[in-house]
């Protein structure tokens, strides 16, 4: 069962599951659940759960993966998903619901006012959220006397498998009590892993490309680029599909690999979102194309790449082949996608690195830049004041912390947006890195996002 069938699982997990089982069989089919709309279910519903999976090389290639047995969504949703997770041929509930579709973590735990956490607490045993859907379908199977099912996070967080586990608990804690809670802390295994692959949004360019390519019209296609990857630890201990045969990476310890994929590829994505969406660049790959920009995105990288462990992966090539990605020409990833939901990235993209390196006494200029570039754009209007939607969960709570400057200045709307709860660490919110990002948010206030972007490089 996979949570939160979007572009991204569908040019991932799925993809890998599809070529698992076309070199090691068994029938390891998922069914999808979509937790937002009908719209997924109902254009892969009628195709079988198939869909063209095209890739943008130099010259694009398509796949038809057949890897989802059919989705789940509506109405009845919380009751089918409960009888599929309660049945002895559900052996993974996997989930990329996004860094806000939790109700998580930022406690440690679950957080009971995220709307979808507070639903479920008051129905738990009808559950629609993630973390309600996953706590009653394990405790279901426990009632059937099965074996437990491995619970498989696939979103860009770090130890995203043991962040969910403390949700999970927690919710179960709260909805259900701790005797179920003790149960899945015993019982329950959550593996970590570090996902990579580019998804961009679906436009209807794919859709016509998916049709040239083969001859047939497909609503549910998707794009993505060549280059994926997938680091797992192995504990399934209901089984598990062969996903190394297609390319997945098994390790003891997913940790390494998560941070440096977050600090170097995740967090130099957010600069260049903020940097490059405000100096009018609509896709990555124009910002590669740009000097300055390119320039501060290898700083980037190589600033992030200080702040990490030694890993048994070479940080300055892998920073090269980031930059290939990210200027592939075929990929239409906009800026505006990536700098989506900022409150939910920037802390372990941007404010865990910065803190260490404040600790160290490095260098903090990539990190102070790429906050005052978030704070320039929470303001929500570019240099030539056009507004644009923040898309941001915690939205309300920045329009709100800017409402109440009375004169707008770059420390102001420093110590307005610092001041967010549960979001920019207090070391950082003050001495060194606050001055930091302040001298930033006066120059981009100041010249325009274009010069100080150059500023930024000399
Ligand atoms: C991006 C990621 O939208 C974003 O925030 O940084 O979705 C990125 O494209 C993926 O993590 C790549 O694997």
């Amino acid at each position: 069962m996979h949570l939160g069938l979007g572009a991204f699982a569908r040019a991932h997990i799925a993809a890998y599951t599809d070529g698992a089982i076309a070199v090691a069989g068994g029938d390891w089919r998922i069914t999808g659940v979509s937790l937002r709309g009908e719209d997924v279910a109902n254009t892969l519903n009628v195709q079988d759960g198939r869909y063209t999976l095209i890739e943008r090389g130099e010259t694009p290639t398509a796949r038809v993966v057949a890897s989802i047995a059919g989705v789940i969504a509506g109405n009845d949703l919380s009751k089918r998903v409960l009888e599929a997770i309660s049945n002895p041929t559900c052996r993974i509930v996997s989930i990329t619901v996004t860094e806000k579709g939790y109700g998580l973590l930022r406690s440690g735990g679950c957080d009971v006012s995220h709307p979808a956490v507070a639903a479920d607490l008051l129905n738990p045993s009808s559950p629609r959220g993630a973390l309600g859907l996953i706590a009653q379908g394990l405790a279901l199977r426990f009632a059937n006397g099965l074996a437990p099912c491995a619970v498989l996070c696939c979103d860009n967080l770090p130890e995203n498998g043991a962040l969910l586990r403390a949700a999970v608990i927690d919710f179960a804690r709260h909805a259900h009590g701790s005797a179920l809670a003790e149960r899945i802390a015993a019982e329950v295994s959550f593996p970590s892993t570090m996902v990579d692959r580019i998804t961009p949004a679906a436009t209807t360019r794919t859709r016509a490309d998916a049709a040239a390519l083969t001859g047939y019209e497909d609503q549910a296609a998707i794009e993505t680029e060549p280059f994926s990857q997938w680091v797992i630890e192995d504990y399934f201990p209901s089984g598990r599909p062969s996903w190394q045969d297609a390319g997945a990476i098994f390790v003891p310890d997913v940790a390494p690999y998560e941070k440096m994929k977050l600090r170097m590829l995740n967090g130099s994505h957010s600069m260049l979102a903020y940097a490059g969406f405000l100096s009018g660049k609509t896709y990555v790959c124009d910002v590669m194309a740009d000097a300055d920009l390119s320039r501060l995105v290898r700083r980037h990288m190589e600033a992030a790449a200080a702040t990490l462990p030694t890993v048994a992966m070479d940080l300055a090539a892998y920073a090269t082949s980031l930059c290939e990605r990210f200027s592939n020409p075929a990929i239409a990833h906009e800026t505006r996608q990536i700098a989506m939901d900022g409150t939910q990235k920037l802390p372990q993209r941007i404010f865990a690195p910065a803190f260490e390196m404040l600790q160290r006494g490095g260098d903090l200029a990539p990190f102070a830049f790429t906050t005052a570039a978030w704070m320039r754009y929470a303001l929500g209007r570019n240099d030539a004041g056009q507004s644009y939607p923040l898309n941001d969960p915690r939205e309300g709570e920045i329009q709100a912390a800017l409402a109440s400057i009375t004169t707008e200045s770059p420390a102001t709307v420093f110590s307005a947006l610092a001041a967010i709860p549960d979001f920019l660490p207090e070391q950082l919110a003050q001495g060194e890195f606050a001055e930091a990002t302040i001298g930033r948010l006066e120059r981009i206030l100041g010249l325009g996002m274009v010069k100080a972007i150059a500023a930024e490089t000399e």
